[in-house]
């Protein structure tokens, strides 16, 4: 096989400065979840590993994985693309199309058989032998299949790809399913979300580009770094959500104000996923902050569970006992335990609901 270069290596050809490489193997320290004492690790396996070969394939699905993938900020997309990573074939991001295209994937598939990480985005179409999903005469489950069990490892992309997606909720007319039955022996990670967080799937890839290992994974085969807490865990309306206090609809002075979504149908208690603390854009917002409850885009089957609807999550306490939670927390400041957060929660509540109410009043 011919000899690859290693990202220390095209830093250089690109006259780029060794200052440069460090500070880009201390995003990626960081991106990837590791703690500073890695940098000297990763400044190392960057300098002698080659860069990862990496094929992008897309089954059944809308194509926003890889719109949300090319908006990452840190580092950004185009980085990743051109200094990081050998990106051979990707269905959105490559310039060739037709036969050649296709010819180039199965070339690269031979000559880095064993090496080469697989990115898949999108379900498989699985019934009436997959014709429901077709590209180059191929039909997706073919291409996956063949593509999956001579990778080193495959990182099934959004939710689609884990569960199937919306394509495969009822009734499920093409029989979708997620990707991970047809990946042989290969090691796969989920990265679910719909789509998932950029950053996330750039740490990812990078993961096991530097490392030659999947990251520490959980119960679910996600990444533990990324999928470790729940959206309720680290959610910035969360103080309201403890003091009861919730907006009743998208636009009132509560939700304006940033009082829980709870009542309108937030996923957040049973939704693991980073958005509470990385965000979306460079870590601009995510959806609660925008005003709209989490939709358990990350969850196997939400669409079937009601994901647009104002169902209440499954796994918080039911509506009535949310209600008193408020008044609870009262009632523990006057026994003097943890006295100071609850009557500043309480006060607060005071103060924000006087604050409702007189806007209400002024839009009136
Ligand atoms: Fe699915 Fe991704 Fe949702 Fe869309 O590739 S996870 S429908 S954002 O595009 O597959
Ligand atoms: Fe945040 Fe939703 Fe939890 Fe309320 S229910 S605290 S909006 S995650
Ligand atoms: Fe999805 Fe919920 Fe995050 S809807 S984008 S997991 S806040």
């Amino acid at each position: 096989m011919d000899k690859r270069e290693s990202m220390w290596d095209l830093y250089l050809k690109k006259g780029m400065s060794r200052r440069t490489f460090v500070k880009s193997c201390v995003a990626l320290t960081s991106l990837m979840g590791l703690s500073s004492d890695k940098v000297s690790k990763v400044v190392e396996a960057a300098e002698k590993k080659p860069l990862p070969v990496v094929i992008w394939i897309h089954g059944h699905e809308c194509t926003g994985c890889d719109e949300s993938f090319i908006r990452s900020g840190a580092p950004l997309a185009s980085d990743l693309v051109l200094s990081q990573i050998a990106l051979e074939y990707d269905h959105l991001l490559s310039a060739a199309s037709g036969e050649p295209f296709e010819a180039h994937l199965h070339e690269t598939i031979e000559k880095y058989k064993g090496q080469y990480i697989l990115c898949v985005e999108g379900a498989v179409a699985t019934k009436d032998n997959g014709v429901y999903c077709m590209s180059g005469g191929h039909t997706f489950t073919s291409t996956l299949q063949h593509a999956a069990q001579n990778a080193a490892a495959v990182i099934a992309y959004g939710s689609c790809a884990v569960s199937g997606g919306i394509q495969a909720a009822k009734p499920n007319p093409t029989g979708s399913s997620g990707i991970s039955q047809f990946a042989g022996k290969t090691p796969v990670v989920n990265v679910p979300g719909c789509p998932p967080i950029p950053e996330v799937m750039t740490g990812v890839v990078m993961h096991v580009a530097l490392f030659g290992t999947i990251p520490p994974l959980d119960g679910e085969g996600r990444p533990k770094q990324f999928y470790g807490n729940r959206i309720h865990d680290t959610c910035y309306r969360r103080p309201f959500f403890d003091a009861g206090m919730f907006a009743e609809s998208y636009d009132d002075a509560g939700s304006k104000a940033g009082w829980c979504l709870y009542k309108l149908g937030c996923r957040g208690p049973e939704t693991y996923n980073s958005c509470g603390n990385m965000r979306w854009f460079q870590g601009m917002s995510y959806p609660i902050q925008s005003g709209a409850p989490c939709i358990g885009c990350s969850n196997a089957h939400f669409w079937d569970d009601g994901a647009m609807s104002s169902r209440l999550p499954k796994f918080a306490p039911p509506i009535g006992d949310v209600d008193k939670i408020g008044a609870g927390l009262a009632a523990v400041t006057a026994v003097g335990v943890a006295a100071h957060a609850a009557a500043s929660v309480v006060q607060k509540k005071k103060h924000i609901a006087d604050e409702a109410k007189k806007n209400e009043g002024a839009g009136e």
